[in-house]
């Protein structure tokens, strides 16, 4: 019978993107100070290719209250605010950042950034020196391809703050659920080489919001796995995670294998792209989803895989 352990394993030649959990050890090792200049040039340099969508005004009123607060501050002061972000040490704004969910995060960054841009908000110094490991993280983010380099800025933003443990830790904050999509509105995805229900089913009801239908989806006990990241477990945590972190994606699946695995279960690779509603089509990342169904249809394992190349895409030999 499978285990979680050995469900993640399915389809082991897929080659995931390394290189993001490499340059996020990198990045952690530097200085506060080196890290934001490193984010800064580093946006900069994409805003030249890449745009970033303005988050939405209901993600931004829960972070409204600590922005009003820091634009409110002496540029040192503002400053330090956002050295002790990067530190994680244990503030007031440190402690609310961490309860918040990864879009309201990159969403209040969002904000510093355009204040930073318009003199409202401290700037990073001008002629601001990087140091040299600071610099080779730089210019191996900037050779990386766009959908890597937005993955590891998310992993620096989602990393801040100070989170103080469960016992501790302040409620959860994050976006209300948008409603689902409107049958007559919904698209369908055709994916060449698979057919499978719960598979096309999945893809649908994600790209429709519509997650309390895609829960149903999953075996009681049935595991999410996100790129870079341990297995969530149970329909619970699964559904709290689509609510709070899988608003408004739009995924295109193009092909895929099935195969017949122990037990009667069915295990089914696809690949394609996905889109953030934060940059649009303007960045599409190169995935896999790597399915393992009970002989019910249902699901037991789902990961998905941030490719190492488009060149994964086409990949489904042993
Ligand atoms: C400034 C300088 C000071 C420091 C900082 C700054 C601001 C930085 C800013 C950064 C903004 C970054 C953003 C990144 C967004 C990345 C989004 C990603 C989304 C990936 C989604 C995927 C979805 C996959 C999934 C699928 C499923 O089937 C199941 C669910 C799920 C410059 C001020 C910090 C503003 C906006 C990478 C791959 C397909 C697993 C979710
Ligand atoms: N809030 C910017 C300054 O204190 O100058
Ligand atoms: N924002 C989508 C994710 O959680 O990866
Ligand atoms: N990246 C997911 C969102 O912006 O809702």
């Amino acid at each position: 019978m499978f285990t979680l352990d050995r469900a993640t394993r399915i389809f082991p030649e897929t080659a995931s993107a390394d290189v993001v959990p490499a340059l996020t050890a990198r990045f952690n090792l530097l200085s506060a100070e080196d890290q934001l200049a490193l984010i800064w040039f580093a946006y900069l340099e994409m805003g030249k290719t890449i745009t970033v969508a303005a988050p939405g005004a209901a993600r931004m009123q829960f972070a409204e209250p600590v922005l009003t607060r820091i634009r409110a501050m002496t540029f040192a002061d503002q400053s330090q605010v956002m050295c002790d972000l990067a530190n994680r040490s244990d503030t007031e704004i440190s402690r609310w950042y961490a309860s918040w969910s990864v879009n309201i995060k990159l969403g209040f960054w969002y904000q510093l950034g355009v204040w930073m841009d318009e003199g409202h908000v401290a700037p990073i110094p001008a002629g601001y020196q990087l140091s040299a490991n600071a610099a080779s993280v730089l210019t191996s983010l900037k050779t990386i391809d766009k959908g890597q380099q937005i993955t590891v800025l998310r992993n620096f933003v989602v990393d801040m703050g100070f989170d103080p443990g469960k016992s501790d830790a302040l409620e959860r904050v994050s976006e209300p659920v948008v409603l689902p999509t409107a049958p007559e509105q919904r698209t369908s995805v055709v994916i060449e080489g698979v057919d499978n229900a719960t598979v096309v089913n999945y893809m649908n009801l994600l790209n429709a919001n519509d997650f309390d239908q895609l829960i149903e989806l999953f075996l009681p006990d049935g595991a999410l796995q996100p790129p870079f990241q341990r297995p969530i477990v149970g329909r619970e945590p699964i559904l709290r995670f689509f609510r709070e972190d899988c608003q408004n994606l739009k995924l295109l699946p193009d092909r895929g294998v099935i195969e017949p695995s122990d037990g009667g279960f069915t295990q089914i690779k696809v690949t394609g792209k996905v889109q953030t509603p934060w940059f649009g089509a303007g960045v599409g990342m190169n995935v896999a989803w790597r399915f393992l169904l009970d002989p019910e249809g249902k699901i037991y394992f789902v990961a998905i895989d941030l490719l190492a190349s488009a060149a994964e895409l086409l990949k489904f030999g042993r």
